[in-house]
Protein backbone atom coordinates (compact mmCIF):
# COMPACT_ATOMS: atom_id res chain seq x y z
CA UNK A 1 0.00 0.00 0.00
CA UNK A 2 2.05 3.06 -1.21
CA UNK A 3 -0.43 5.85 -0.89
CA UNK A 4 1.24 8.58 1.27
CA UNK A 5 -0.13 9.52 4.44
CA UNK A 6 1.79 11.53 7.28
CA UNK A 7 1.92 8.70 9.66
CA UNK A 8 3.34 5.92 7.29
CA UNK A 9 6.46 8.56 6.68
CA UNK A 10 6.04 9.15 10.77
CA UNK A 11 7.71 7.93 14.34
CA UNK A 12 6.13 7.78 17.27
CA UNK A 13 7.29 8.15 20.66
CA UNK A 14 5.08 6.69 23.53
CA UNK A 15 4.87 8.79 26.44
CA UNK A 16 3.95 6.73 29.99
CA UNK A 17 3.33 9.70 31.57
CA UNK A 18 3.45 8.48 35.22
CA UNK A 19 7.45 7.66 34.77
CA UNK A 20 8.24 10.08 32.46
CA UNK A 21 9.12 13.27 34.40
CA UNK A 22 7.78 14.65 38.32
CA UNK A 23 7.39 18.01 38.22
CA UNK A 24 6.03 18.67 41.94
CA UNK A 25 7.65 15.80 43.58
CA UNK A 26 4.89 13.54 44.81
CA UNK A 27 6.90 10.72 43.16
CA UNK A 28 4.44 10.36 40.26
CA UNK A 29 5.00 11.69 36.79
CA UNK A 30 2.74 15.27 35.29
CA UNK A 31 1.98 16.99 32.19
CA UNK A 32 4.05 19.89 33.88
CA UNK A 33 7.28 17.65 34.10
CA UNK A 34 6.33 16.40 30.47
CA UNK A 35 6.21 20.18 29.00
CA UNK A 36 9.46 20.48 30.53
CA UNK A 37 10.51 17.63 27.91
CA UNK A 38 8.80 18.73 25.18
CA UNK A 39 11.98 20.10 23.38
CA UNK A 40 13.98 16.84 24.18
CA UNK A 41 11.04 15.01 22.28
CA UNK A 42 11.44 17.31 19.81
CA UNK A 43 15.66 17.04 19.48
CA UNK A 44 14.53 13.04 18.96
CA UNK A 45 13.17 14.35 15.47
CA UNK A 46 9.93 12.26 16.08
CA UNK A 47 6.80 13.19 14.47
CA UNK A 48 4.17 12.19 17.18
CA UNK A 49 3.65 11.47 20.97
CA UNK A 50 1.13 8.90 21.89
CA UNK A 51 0.33 10.02 25.40
CA UNK A 52 -0.48 6.85 27.78
CA UNK A 53 -3.87 7.13 29.38
CA UNK A 54 -3.79 10.91 31.38
CA UNK A 55 -7.82 10.51 32.47
CA UNK A 56 -9.35 10.86 36.22
CA UNK A 57 -8.89 7.34 37.10
CA UNK A 58 -8.59 5.42 40.54
CA UNK A 59 -5.22 4.11 39.16
CA UNK A 60 -6.13 0.63 39.58
CA UNK A 61 -4.76 0.03 36.36
CA UNK A 62 -2.32 2.95 35.86
CA UNK A 63 -5.14 4.80 33.87
CA UNK A 64 -6.58 2.18 32.03
CA UNK A 65 -9.53 2.12 34.28
CA UNK A 66 -11.02 5.69 33.43
CA UNK A 67 -13.41 7.36 36.03
CA UNK A 68 -14.05 10.61 33.86
CA UNK A 69 -12.94 10.51 29.91
CA UNK A 70 -12.89 14.36 29.74
CA UNK A 71 -10.97 15.10 32.62
CA UNK A 72 -7.47 14.86 33.51
CA UNK A 73 -6.77 13.46 36.84
CA UNK A 74 -5.14 15.52 39.38
CA UNK A 75 -1.80 13.28 39.62
CA UNK A 76 -1.42 14.74 36.40
CA UNK A 77 -2.03 18.11 36.08
CA UNK A 78 -5.32 19.82 35.16
CA UNK A 79 -6.98 20.53 31.62
CA UNK A 80 -5.76 23.45 30.43
CA UNK A 81 -1.69 21.89 31.48
CA UNK A 82 -3.19 19.17 28.86
CA UNK A 83 -3.79 22.29 27.00
CA UNK A 84 -0.52 23.35 27.32
CA UNK A 85 1.19 20.24 25.96
CA UNK A 86 -0.67 20.17 23.02
CA UNK A 87 0.39 23.54 21.76
CA UNK A 88 3.55 23.18 22.65
CA UNK A 89 4.03 19.87 20.93
CA UNK A 90 2.23 21.62 17.75
CA UNK A 91 3.82 24.27 17.62
CA UNK A 92 7.19 22.15 16.77
CA UNK A 93 5.23 19.88 14.59
CA UNK A 94 4.74 17.07 16.90
CA UNK A 95 1.89 15.47 16.38
CA UNK A 96 -0.49 14.41 19.93
CA UNK A 97 -2.53 10.76 19.81
CA UNK A 98 -4.57 10.24 22.90
CA UNK A 99 -5.01 6.84 24.43
CA UNK A 100 -8.65 5.56 24.10
CA UNK A 101 -9.66 2.83 26.67
CA UNK A 102 -13.74 2.31 25.66
CA UNK A 103 -13.37 -1.55 26.26
CA UNK A 104 -14.09 -1.02 30.02
CA UNK A 105 -14.22 1.83 32.05
CA UNK A 106 -13.14 1.73 35.95
CA UNK A 107 -16.53 0.76 38.01
CA UNK A 108 -16.08 4.67 39.47
CA UNK A 109 -17.10 5.84 36.69
CA UNK A 110 -20.60 7.69 36.89
CA UNK A 111 -22.18 5.13 34.20
CA UNK A 112 -21.28 1.90 36.19
CA UNK A 113 -22.41 3.49 39.36
CA UNK A 114 -25.46 4.63 37.79
CA UNK A 115 -25.74 0.98 36.15
CA UNK A 116 -25.20 -0.98 39.20
CA UNK A 117 -28.14 1.49 40.58
CA UNK A 118 -30.61 0.70 37.98
CA UNK A 119 -30.50 3.72 36.68
CA UNK A 120 -33.05 3.53 33.56
CA UNK A 121 -30.90 4.80 30.81
CA UNK A 122 -27.70 3.09 31.97
CA UNK A 123 -28.75 0.05 33.25
CA UNK A 124 -27.74 -2.09 30.04
CA UNK A 125 -24.48 0.02 30.00
CA UNK A 126 -22.37 -3.01 30.95
CA UNK A 127 -22.51 -7.09 30.84
CA UNK A 128 -24.79 -7.99 33.48
CA UNK A 129 -26.00 -11.34 34.75
CA UNK A 130 -28.38 -12.33 37.32
CA UNK A 131 -27.62 -15.54 38.55
CA UNK A 132 -26.77 -17.68 41.85
CA UNK A 133 -24.17 -15.29 43.80
CA UNK A 134 -21.79 -18.87 43.67
CA UNK A 135 -21.66 -19.42 40.04
CA UNK A 136 -20.36 -17.27 38.12
CA UNK A 137 -22.10 -17.16 33.98
CA UNK A 138 -19.21 -19.05 32.37
CA UNK A 139 -15.67 -19.91 32.51
CA UNK A 140 -13.73 -16.82 30.63
CA UNK A 141 -11.10 -15.87 32.78
CA UNK A 142 -9.59 -12.37 33.21
CA UNK A 143 -6.46 -11.42 31.51
CA UNK A 144 -4.75 -10.36 35.18
CA UNK A 145 -5.87 -13.82 36.02
CA UNK A 146 -8.91 -15.27 38.31
CA UNK A 147 -12.70 -14.60 36.68
CA UNK A 148 -13.69 -12.66 34.36
CA UNK A 149 -17.19 -12.20 36.20
CA UNK A 150 -17.78 -10.27 39.76
CA UNK A 151 -20.61 -10.37 41.91
CA UNK A 152 -22.01 -6.73 42.79
CA UNK A 153 -23.79 -6.98 45.92
CA UNK A 154 -25.69 -3.71 45.29
CA UNK A 155 -27.41 -5.46 41.98
CA UNK A 156 -27.21 -8.47 42.97
CA UNK A 157 -26.36 -9.61 39.77
CA UNK A 158 -22.13 -10.63 38.15
CA UNK A 159 -20.89 -8.30 35.56
CA UNK A 160 -17.75 -9.16 33.19
CA UNK A 161 -14.31 -7.97 33.05
CA UNK A 162 -12.03 -9.04 30.92
CA UNK A 163 -8.99 -7.24 32.67
CA UNK A 164 -9.06 -6.04 36.93
CA UNK A 165 -12.35 -6.19 38.75
CA UNK A 166 -12.10 -2.50 38.91
CA UNK A 167 -12.68 -2.57 34.86
CA UNK A 168 -16.14 -3.59 33.87
CA UNK A 169 -16.87 -3.85 30.31
CA UNK A 170 -19.02 -1.80 28.78
CA UNK A 171 -21.54 -3.25 26.58
CA UNK A 172 -21.08 -2.09 23.41
CA UNK A 173 -24.29 -4.32 22.31
CA UNK A 174 -26.06 -1.33 23.14
CA UNK A 175 -25.89 1.84 21.01
CA UNK A 176 -26.45 4.17 23.50
CA UNK A 177 -22.70 3.29 25.03
CA UNK A 178 -21.89 3.59 21.38
CA UNK A 179 -23.16 6.38 20.87
CA UNK A 180 -21.87 8.35 24.13
CA UNK A 181 -18.44 7.07 23.67
CA UNK A 182 -18.65 8.74 19.47
CA UNK A 183 -19.36 11.76 21.48
CA UNK A 184 -16.45 11.64 23.72
CA UNK A 185 -14.25 10.83 20.82
CA UNK A 186 -15.81 13.78 18.88
CA UNK A 187 -15.11 16.20 21.77
CA UNK A 188 -11.17 15.25 22.61
CA UNK A 189 -11.04 15.31 18.29
CA UNK A 190 -12.30 19.06 18.59
CA UNK A 191 -9.95 19.64 21.21
CA UNK A 192 -7.60 19.42 18.68
CA UNK A 193 -5.93 16.16 19.05
CA UNK A 194 -4.15 13.72 16.33
CA UNK A 195 -5.20 10.54 16.83
CA UNK A 196 -6.33 7.56 18.86
CA UNK A 197 -4.17 4.53 20.25
CA UNK A 198 -7.12 2.59 21.05
CA UNK A 199 -6.74 0.02 24.21
CA UNK A 200 -7.75 -3.67 22.84
CA UNK A 201 -10.30 -2.48 20.32
CA UNK A 202 -10.81 -6.40 18.85
CA UNK A 203 -12.32 -7.37 22.43
CA UNK A 204 -15.43 -4.82 22.55
CA UNK A 205 -17.83 -7.47 20.58
CA UNK A 206 -19.05 -10.77 23.39
CA UNK A 207 -20.62 -13.18 21.79
CA UNK A 208 -24.35 -13.55 22.74
CA UNK A 209 -25.12 -15.66 25.48
CA UNK A 210 -21.56 -15.30 26.94
CA UNK A 211 -20.91 -19.47 25.63
CA UNK A 212 -18.24 -21.13 28.12
CA UNK A 213 -14.87 -21.09 26.25
CA UNK A 214 -13.39 -24.62 24.91
CA UNK A 215 -11.06 -27.09 26.32
CA UNK A 216 -8.35 -25.20 27.45
CA UNK A 217 -9.69 -21.68 26.66
CA UNK A 218 -9.70 -18.65 28.96
CA UNK A 219 -13.11 -18.03 26.66
CA UNK A 220 -11.45 -15.49 24.15
CA UNK A 221 -12.85 -16.62 21.06
CA UNK A 222 -15.83 -15.45 22.27
CA UNK A 223 -14.60 -11.95 22.75
CA UNK A 224 -11.58 -11.79 20.35
CA UNK A 225 -12.65 -10.19 17.10
CA UNK A 226 -16.12 -11.06 18.49
CA UNK A 227 -19.18 -11.16 16.20
CA UNK A 228 -19.87 -7.85 15.60
CA UNK A 229 -16.99 -6.42 16.40
CA UNK A 230 -16.18 -4.81 12.59
CA UNK A 231 -19.72 -3.79 12.47
CA UNK A 232 -18.71 -1.67 16.16
CA UNK A 233 -15.04 -0.55 14.70
CA UNK A 234 -16.96 0.80 11.00
CA UNK A 235 -19.36 2.66 12.50
CA UNK A 236 -16.78 4.61 14.65
CA UNK A 237 -14.93 5.38 12.10
CA UNK A 238 -17.57 6.12 10.35
CA UNK A 239 -19.63 8.37 12.75
CA UNK A 240 -15.87 10.04 14.36
CA UNK A 241 -13.11 9.41 12.06
CA UNK A 242 -13.36 9.94 8.38
CA UNK A 243 -11.05 13.03 8.18
CA UNK A 244 -7.70 11.01 7.02
CA UNK A 245 -5.61 12.80 8.61
CA UNK A 246 -6.68 11.66 11.75
CA UNK A 247 -4.41 8.59 12.92
CA UNK A 248 -6.32 5.37 14.23
CA UNK A 249 -4.41 2.98 15.79
CA UNK A 250 -5.90 -0.14 17.44
CA UNK A 251 -4.12 -2.45 19.70
CA UNK A 252 -5.34 -6.12 18.89
CA UNK A 253 -4.07 -9.10 20.79
CA UNK A 254 -4.48 -12.11 19.18
CA UNK A 255 -5.37 -11.03 15.60
CA UNK A 256 -3.91 -12.81 12.23
CA UNK A 257 -3.01 -11.08 9.82
CA UNK A 258 -6.27 -11.78 7.71
CA UNK A 259 -8.01 -10.41 10.48
CA UNK A 260 -5.64 -7.54 10.57
CA UNK A 261 -6.60 -6.59 6.89
CA UNK A 262 -10.08 -6.87 7.89
CA UNK A 263 -9.48 -3.67 10.15
CA UNK A 264 -6.75 -1.92 8.22
CA UNK A 265 -7.05 -3.31 4.52
CA UNK A 266 -8.71 -1.03 1.70
CA UNK A 267 -12.15 -2.79 2.36
CA UNK A 268 -11.71 -2.90 6.44
CA UNK A 269 -12.95 -1.27 8.56
CA UNK A 270 -10.97 2.45 8.42
CA UNK A 271 -8.22 2.04 11.12
CA UNK A 272 -4.74 3.22 9.99
CA UNK A 273 -2.88 1.09 12.15
CA UNK A 274 -2.37 -2.48 14.56
CA UNK A 275 -0.62 -2.99 17.05
CA UNK A 276 -0.43 -7.04 16.89
CA UNK A 277 1.14 -9.23 19.32
CA UNK A 278 2.58 -12.36 17.47
CA UNK A 279 6.13 -11.33 17.89
CA UNK A 280 5.77 -10.60 21.37
CA UNK A 281 4.15 -13.73 22.51
CA UNK A 282 5.79 -16.28 20.56
CA UNK A 283 8.25 -16.76 23.33
CA UNK A 284 5.39 -17.11 25.62
CA UNK A 285 5.03 -20.69 27.23
CA UNK A 286 1.63 -21.78 28.79
CA UNK A 287 1.34 -17.94 30.14
CA UNK A 288 3.29 -14.68 29.74
CA UNK A 289 5.33 -16.22 33.05
CA UNK A 290 7.01 -18.87 31.63
CA UNK A 291 8.29 -17.58 28.53
CA UNK A 292 11.65 -18.72 26.55
CA UNK A 293 14.80 -16.96 24.91
CA UNK A 294 12.69 -16.10 21.89
CA UNK A 295 13.92 -17.80 18.65
CA UNK A 296 15.74 -15.65 16.27
CA UNK A 297 14.04 -17.98 13.25
CA UNK A 298 10.55 -17.83 14.67
CA UNK A 299 11.02 -14.35 14.82
CA UNK A 300 12.36 -13.44 11.55
CA UNK A 301 9.30 -15.84 9.87
CA UNK A 302 6.99 -13.79 12.27
CA UNK A 303 8.20 -10.30 11.07
CA UNK A 304 8.53 -10.92 7.51
CA UNK A 305 4.87 -12.55 7.53
CA UNK A 306 3.56 -9.28 8.51
CA UNK A 307 5.97 -7.26 6.12
CA UNK A 308 4.32 -9.40 3.17
CA UNK A 309 1.48 -9.93 4.59
CA UNK A 310 0.23 -5.98 5.02
CA UNK A 311 2.64 -5.17 1.59
CA UNK A 312 -0.24 -4.42 -0.80
CA UNK A 313 -3.41 -4.12 1.50
CA UNK A 314 -2.64 -1.89 5.23
CA UNK A 315 0.47 -0.64 6.87
CA UNK A 316 2.64 -2.29 9.88
CA UNK A 317 2.91 -0.73 13.30
CA UNK A 318 6.77 -1.12 14.14
CA UNK A 319 7.35 -2.06 18.02
CA UNK A 320 9.50 -4.27 20.16
CA UNK A 321 8.35 -3.35 23.57
CA UNK A 322 6.12 -0.61 24.79
CA UNK A 323 4.39 -0.42 28.69
CA UNK A 324 3.12 -3.57 28.74
CA UNK A 325 6.60 -5.71 27.41
CA UNK A 326 9.79 -5.94 28.65
CA UNK A 327 12.69 -3.79 27.72
CA UNK A 328 13.33 -4.87 24.49
CA UNK A 329 17.21 -5.02 25.09
CA UNK A 330 16.91 -7.41 27.82
CA UNK A 331 14.58 -9.19 25.61
CA UNK A 332 15.85 -9.41 22.27
CA UNK A 333 19.31 -8.15 22.79
CA UNK A 334 21.73 -8.62 25.45
CA UNK A 335 21.62 -6.05 28.15
CA UNK A 336 25.03 -6.57 29.76
CA UNK A 337 28.04 -6.98 27.69
CA UNK A 338 26.44 -5.48 24.45
CA UNK A 339 23.71 -3.39 25.85
CA UNK A 340 24.24 -0.64 23.59
CA UNK A 341 25.32 -2.36 20.08
CA UNK A 342 22.13 -4.74 20.63
CA UNK A 343 19.49 -1.88 21.03
CA UNK A 344 21.31 0.21 18.27
CA UNK A 345 20.57 -2.93 16.44
CA UNK A 346 17.32 -3.37 17.48
CA UNK A 347 16.42 0.60 17.07
CA UNK A 348 17.77 -0.13 13.58
CA UNK A 349 14.97 -3.02 12.91
CA UNK A 350 12.78 -0.76 13.72
CA UNK A 351 13.07 1.87 11.89
CA UNK A 352 14.18 -0.12 8.66
CA UNK A 353 11.39 -2.84 8.28
CA UNK A 354 8.32 -1.75 6.46
CA UNK A 355 5.75 0.26 8.42
CA UNK A 356 5.04 2.98 11.21
CA UNK A 357 8.09 2.75 14.36
CA UNK A 358 6.84 3.30 17.42
CA UNK A 359 9.58 4.43 20.25
CA UNK A 360 8.80 3.78 23.94
CA UNK A 361 9.99 6.04 26.33
CA UNK A 362 13.52 4.78 27.50
CA UNK A 363 14.31 2.75 24.78
CA UNK A 364 16.75 5.20 22.88
CA UNK A 365 18.90 5.37 25.67
CA UNK A 366 18.51 1.59 25.90
CA UNK A 367 17.09 1.16 28.96
CA UNK A 368 16.67 -2.10 30.47
CA UNK A 369 14.77 -4.29 32.60
CA UNK A 370 15.30 -3.85 36.41
CA UNK A 371 15.65 -6.09 39.58
CA UNK A 372 12.49 -6.49 42.02
CA UNK A 373 14.08 -7.82 44.73
CA UNK A 374 10.99 -8.35 46.76
CA UNK A 375 7.01 -8.67 45.73
CA UNK A 376 7.60 -5.15 48.08
CA UNK A 377 9.01 -3.24 44.80
CA UNK A 378 6.53 -4.90 42.48
CA UNK A 379 3.49 -2.53 41.42
CA UNK A 380 1.38 -3.73 38.51
CA UNK A 381 -1.99 -5.69 39.27
CA UNK A 382 -1.04 -8.32 36.42
CA UNK A 383 2.56 -9.11 37.96
CA UNK A 384 1.29 -8.99 41.46
CA UNK A 385 -1.78 -10.95 40.85
CA UNK A 386 0.73 -13.49 39.31
CA UNK A 387 3.09 -13.87 42.15
CA UNK A 388 0.03 -13.90 44.50
CA UNK A 389 -1.15 -16.78 42.64
CA UNK A 390 1.90 -18.43 42.68
CA UNK A 391 3.36 -18.02 45.77
CA UNK A 392 0.17 -17.73 47.82
CA UNK A 393 -2.30 -20.15 46.35
CA UNK A 394 -2.61 -23.88 47.87
CA UNK A 395 -2.10 -24.93 44.17
CA UNK A 396 0.53 -22.46 43.33
CA UNK A 397 3.90 -23.38 42.02
CA UNK A 398 5.92 -21.62 44.02
CA UNK A 399 7.58 -21.80 47.67
CA UNK A 400 8.45 -18.02 47.45
CA UNK A 401 9.36 -15.11 45.64
CA UNK A 402 12.55 -16.09 44.97
CA UNK A 403 11.03 -19.18 43.16
CA UNK A 404 9.24 -16.43 40.58
CA UNK A 405 11.14 -13.81 40.59
CA UNK A 406 13.75 -14.66 37.52
CA UNK A 407 10.15 -14.90 35.63
CA UNK A 408 9.07 -11.87 36.67
CA UNK A 409 12.26 -9.85 36.14
CA UNK A 410 11.92 -10.84 32.42
CA UNK A 411 8.08 -10.40 31.75
CA UNK A 412 6.71 -8.38 34.48
CA UNK A 413 5.04 -5.16 33.03
CA UNK A 414 6.85 -3.18 35.20
CA UNK A 415 9.77 -3.40 33.66
CA UNK A 416 8.39 -0.44 31.70
CA UNK A 417 7.51 1.25 34.01
CA UNK A 418 10.45 2.51 36.05
CA UNK A 419 11.10 5.73 35.74
CA UNK A 420 12.65 7.65 32.59
CA UNK A 421 16.58 7.82 33.63
CA UNK A 422 17.20 11.91 33.27
CA UNK A 423 20.52 11.70 34.55
CA UNK A 424 23.23 10.63 37.49
CA UNK A 425 21.05 12.46 40.32
CA UNK A 426 18.36 10.71 43.38
CA UNK A 427 15.80 8.34 41.54
CA UNK A 428 17.52 9.29 38.09
CA UNK A 429 16.60 12.53 38.39
CA UNK A 430 12.67 11.38 37.84
CA UNK A 431 11.67 13.23 41.18
CA UNK A 432 12.82 15.28 43.91
CA UNK A 433 10.65 13.04 45.98
CA UNK A 434 9.94 9.31 46.71
CA UNK A 435 8.94 8.28 43.63
CA UNK A 436 5.77 5.45 42.73
CA UNK A 437 8.45 2.51 41.57
CA UNK A 438 11.90 2.53 42.19
CA UNK A 439 14.27 3.50 39.36
CA UNK A 440 16.54 0.62 37.85
CA UNK A 441 19.89 1.35 39.74
CA UNK A 442 21.37 1.04 36.37
CA UNK A 443 20.48 4.83 36.14
CA UNK A 444 24.00 5.93 37.04
CA UNK A 445 25.20 4.47 34.12
CA UNK A 446 21.98 4.58 31.38
CA UNK A 447 20.56 7.81 31.74
CA UNK A 448 19.86 11.02 28.95
CA UNK A 449 22.54 12.98 30.27
CA UNK A 450 25.18 10.80 29.65
CA UNK A 451 24.44 9.83 26.63
CA UNK A 452 24.12 13.74 25.41
CA UNK A 453 27.53 13.51 25.99
CA UNK A 454 28.72 10.61 24.05
CA UNK A 455 28.64 10.61 20.46
CA UNK A 456 28.59 6.46 20.85
CA UNK A 457 25.28 6.98 22.87
CA UNK A 458 22.03 4.69 21.57
CA UNK A 459 20.51 8.52 21.77
CA UNK A 460 22.54 9.50 18.83
CA UNK A 461 22.15 6.90 16.82
CA UNK A 462 18.28 6.98 17.18
CA UNK A 463 18.58 10.52 15.78
CA UNK A 464 20.32 9.01 12.76
CA UNK A 465 18.10 6.45 12.52
CA UNK A 466 14.97 9.22 12.05
CA UNK A 467 17.20 10.64 9.63
CA UNK A 468 17.38 7.50 7.68
CA UNK A 469 13.64 7.12 7.52
CA UNK A 470 13.24 10.09 6.15
CA UNK A 471 13.94 8.60 2.92
CA UNK A 472 11.07 7.15 1.15
CA UNK A 473 12.98 4.11 0.33
CA UNK A 474 12.76 2.91 3.91
CA UNK A 475 8.89 4.16 4.10
CA UNK A 476 7.66 2.58 1.01
CA UNK A 477 10.17 0.20 -0.22
CA UNK A 478 9.01 -3.93 -0.72
CA UNK A 479 10.66 -5.82 1.50
CA UNK A 480 12.24 -9.24 1.00
CA UNK A 481 13.32 -11.10 3.69
CA UNK A 482 17.41 -13.01 3.08
CA UNK A 483 19.30 -16.17 4.87
CA UNK A 484 15.66 -17.01 6.69
CA UNK A 485 17.12 -19.79 8.41
CA UNK A 486 20.35 -18.14 10.17
CA UNK A 487 19.89 -18.82 13.30
CA UNK A 488 21.68 -14.99 13.90
CA UNK A 489 21.36 -13.23 10.85
CA UNK A 490 18.18 -10.91 10.45
CA UNK A 491 19.01 -9.94 6.87
CA UNK A 492 16.63 -8.70 4.12
CA UNK A 493 16.37 -5.70 1.32
CA UNK A 494 13.71 -2.69 0.57
CA UNK A 495 13.50 -2.15 -2.95
CA UNK A 496 11.43 1.41 -4.30
CA UNK A 497 10.66 1.62 -7.98
CA UNK A 498 12.49 4.88 -8.99
CA UNK A 499 9.02 6.25 -10.84
CA UNK A 500 6.92 7.37 -7.88
CA UNK A 501 9.26 10.28 -7.08
CA UNK A 502 8.66 10.90 -10.85
CA UNK A 503 5.08 13.12 -9.87
CA UNK A 504 5.45 14.13 -13.57
CA UNK A 505 5.01 11.06 -15.13
CA UNK A 506 7.34 10.72 -17.92
CA UNK A 507 9.21 7.40 -17.26
CA UNK A 508 12.80 7.44 -14.74
CA UNK A 509 14.33 4.93 -17.56
CA UNK A 510 14.47 7.73 -19.73
CA UNK A 511 17.69 8.60 -17.96
CA UNK A 512 20.54 6.74 -16.68
CA UNK A 513 19.81 6.50 -13.15
CA UNK A 514 19.05 2.73 -12.37
CA UNK A 515 15.65 1.76 -12.10
CA UNK A 516 15.39 1.34 -8.72
CA UNK A 517 16.84 2.01 -5.07
CA UNK A 518 17.64 -0.69 -2.56
CA UNK A 519 18.37 -1.14 0.98
CA UNK A 520 20.29 -3.90 2.31
CA UNK A 521 20.40 -4.19 6.13
CA UNK A 522 22.08 -6.94 8.15
CA UNK A 523 21.71 -7.67 11.24
CA UNK A 524 24.07 -10.48 13.79
CA UNK A 525 22.03 -11.28 16.44
CA UNK A 526 24.26 -12.80 18.38
CA UNK A 527 27.52 -12.81 20.35
CA UNK A 528 29.29 -14.27 18.62
CA UNK A 529 30.94 -12.60 14.97
CA UNK A 530 29.23 -14.34 11.99
CA UNK A 531 29.63 -13.49 8.15
CA UNK A 532 27.12 -12.58 5.26
CA UNK A 533 27.54 -13.47 1.54
CA UNK A 534 26.07 -10.15 -0.28
CA UNK A 535 23.29 -11.83 -2.84
CA UNK A 536 24.73 -12.15 -6.56
CA UNK A 537 22.21 -9.67 -7.78
CA UNK A 538 24.34 -7.17 -6.11
CA UNK A 539 27.18 -5.20 -7.18
CA UNK A 540 29.46 -5.29 -4.39
CA UNK A 541 30.69 -2.13 -5.57
CA UNK A 542 27.99 -0.23 -5.35
CA UNK A 543 27.49 -0.83 -1.51
CA UNK A 544 27.36 2.46 -0.10
CA UNK A 545 27.08 2.55 3.82
CA UNK A 546 23.94 4.58 5.33
CA UNK A 547 24.57 4.16 8.84
CA UNK A 548 26.37 1.37 11.08
CA UNK A 549 26.76 0.66 14.77
CA UNK A 550 30.23 -0.38 14.70
CA UNK A 551 33.45 0.02 12.79
CA UNK A 552 33.11 -1.04 8.98
CA UNK A 553 36.05 -1.53 6.31
CA UNK A 554 35.60 1.46 3.98
CA UNK A 555 35.33 -1.18 0.85
CA UNK A 556 33.28 -4.31 1.55
CA UNK A 557 33.77 -7.52 0.03
CA UNK A 558 31.26 -9.83 -0.96
CA UNK A 559 31.59 -11.45 2.51
CA UNK A 560 30.45 -8.98 5.12
CA UNK A 561 32.04 -10.12 8.80
CA UNK A 562 29.90 -8.70 11.41
CA UNK A 563 30.82 -8.13 14.68
CA UNK A 564 28.65 -9.16 17.91
CA UNK A 565 25.29 -7.48 17.68
CA UNK A 566 26.60 -5.55 14.93
CA UNK A 567 23.85 -3.50 12.18
CA UNK A 568 24.50 -2.58 9.14
CA UNK A 569 22.38 -0.23 6.47
CA UNK A 570 23.53 -0.40 2.89
CA UNK A 571 22.15 1.71 -0.06
CA UNK A 572 22.15 -0.26 -3.20
CA UNK A 573 21.67 -0.31 -6.81
O1 LIG B 1 -3.30 -4.10 27.13
C1 LIG B 1 -3.99 -5.16 26.58
C2 LIG B 1 -3.41 -6.51 26.62
O2 LIG B 1 -4.12 -7.45 26.28
C3 LIG B 1 -2.06 -6.85 27.09
O3 LIG B 1 -1.08 -6.01 26.63
C4 LIG B 1 -2.07 -6.98 28.57
O4 LIG B 1 -2.22 -5.77 29.22
C5 LIG B 1 -0.87 -7.63 29.18
O5 LIG B 1 0.29 -7.24 28.62
C6 LIG B 1 -1.10 -9.08 29.28
O6 LIG B 1 0.03 -9.74 29.67
C7 LIG B 1 -3.96 -2.89 27.25
C8 LIG B 1 -3.08 -1.84 27.88
O7 LIG B 1 -1.99 -1.58 27.05
C9 LIG B 1 -2.68 -2.31 29.24
O8 LIG B 1 -1.76 -1.46 29.86
C10 LIG B 1 -3.94 -2.41 30.06
O9 LIG B 1 -3.65 -2.97 31.31
C11 LIG B 1 -5.00 -3.26 29.37
O10 LIG B 1 -5.15 -2.99 28.00
C12 LIG B 1 -6.35 -3.02 30.00
O11 LIG B 1 -6.79 -1.74 29.68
Amino acid sequence: DDERAWWKEATVYQVYPKSFDDSDGDGVGDLPGLIDRVDYIDELDVDAVWLNPVYESPQADNGYDIADYRAIDDAYGDMSDWEQLRDELHERGVRLIMDLVVNHTSDEHEWFQRSRREVREYADYYHWVESEPDEPPNDWESVFGGPAWSWDDEREAWYLHLFDEKQPDLNWANPDVRESVYDMMAWWLSKGIDGFRMDVINLVSKAEGYPDGGPDSDGAEHFMNGPRVHEYVGEMVDEVLDDEAVLAVGETPGVSVDDARRYVGEDGDGLSLLFQFEHVTFDHGEHKFDADEPDLVEFKEILAKWQDGLADDGWNSLYLNNHDQPRMVSRFGNDEAYRRKSAKLLGTLTHTLGGTPFVYQGEEIGMTNAPFESREDLRDVEVRNYVESAVDDDDGHADSYEDVREAVEAMGRDNARTPMQWADDDHAGFTDGEPWIDANPNYTEVNVERARADPDSVLQYYRDLAALRDRDLLVYGDFELLVPDHPNLFAYTRTLARERDDESGTAANATDAPARERALVVLNFDDEPTSFEVPPDMTVDGLELALANGEVPAVPGRTLDLGPWEARVYLTP
